[in-house]
């Protein structure tokens, strides 16, 4: 099995890593071509194009930013859609509107290629662990065809139903991502103003029953006042901004949408998503 791997990101470099540790032959593509180097030094074969790529691949991972992007790989004039063999099976592992997800299953079922909606929760330390949730929408034998791959890149892979449920079930868990983190950050800051010390609120949190990993692994981070991406702030805005494209009422997540949408605008979009502390810091 011919195994292609677009997109090396923050999350796409780490996973693909995985792969190619578990064993298996890799060929790589990416827009900037020079990232690929941590991995052909792993062993990875690098492509001369996209389409080549997905002209030679069976199954064809992509993990890149947003809708616009996967929009691009597979509908672009030497994309997928236009290069893949048919049978060929695509897994998109990127966080995009369940509307994208569905549009594009639609566009790959006419041309022949499957695909599946299989994007993931966790940030780069996962990625790097193989402990990464993975949430699939599309066909069940093709969920069980990719499944091993998959298990080499999380702790679990879940078929949730068809094209579109894995995007959808990402973005419910990532709105309560949002939430948490504008509410740690609202919290440190509200204790910081009524006395308490950022480094003691946060032993508090911890010890107390709404302490979680994801709040622990923040301190470090918070308390030297540096935040290097886990997971960029720009995505957090963009998961938000998508999941209030859904019409579902949610007041705490639309206003959290605001806040992450503001940072951004304030050029904080690079750094992790905990840099939302720096934005209400003012
Ligand atoms: P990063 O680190 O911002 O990486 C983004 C990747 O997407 C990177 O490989 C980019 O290529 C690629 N990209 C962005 N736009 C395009 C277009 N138009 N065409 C082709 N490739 C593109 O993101 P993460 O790895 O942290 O996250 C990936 C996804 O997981 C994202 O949906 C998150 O919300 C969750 P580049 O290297 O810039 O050429």
């Amino acid at each position: 099995m011919k195994i292609g791997w677009i997109g090396l990101g923050n999350m796409g470099i780490p996973m693909a890593s995985n792969l190619l540790a578990a064993g298996y032959a890799l060929s790589v593509w990416n827009r900037t071509a020079e990232k690929a180097a941590p991995l052909t030094a792993q062993g990875a074969k690098t492509a001369n194009s996209l389409a080549q790529l997905a002209k030679e691949s069976d199954i064809l991972f992509t993990m890149v930013s947003d809708d616009e992007a996967v929009k691009a790989l597979y509908e672009g004039p030497d994309g997928i859609l236009a290069s893949a063999g048919k049978g060929t099976l695509t897994v998109d592992m990127s966080t995009v509107s369940p509307d994208t997800s569905r549009y594009l299953a639609s566009r790959c079922h006419e041309a022949g290629i499957r695909f599946l909606d299989a994007p993931v929760s966790g940030s780069v330390g996962p990625a790097k662990e193989g402990t990464l949730v993975i949430m699939v929408g599309g066909e069940k034998a093709d969920y069980e065809e990719a499944k091993p791959l998959l298990d080499k890149l999380g702790k679990v892979a879940l078929h949730l139903g068809p094209n579109g449920a894995g995007t959808s079930a990402k973005l419910a868990i990532n709105l309560l991502l949002g939430i948490t983190v504008q509410g740690v950050a609202e919290t440190l800051l509200f204790a910081r103003s009524l006395g308490i010390n950022t480094d003691q609120m946060l032993n508090i949190i911890s010890e107390s029953a709404v302490g979680t990993p994801l709040i622990r692994g923040k301190a470090a981070s918070i308390l030297a006042d540096d935040f290097p991406a886990a997971f960029a702030l720009k995505h957090m805005a963009k998961d938000l901004r998508l999941a209030s494209e859904a019409g579902v009422s949610t007041p705490l997540a639309e206003s959290a949408s605001a806040s992450y949408r503001h940072a951004l605008e304030n050029g904080l979009g690079e750094l992790d998503l905990m840099a939302i502390l720096k934005h209400l810091e003012g």
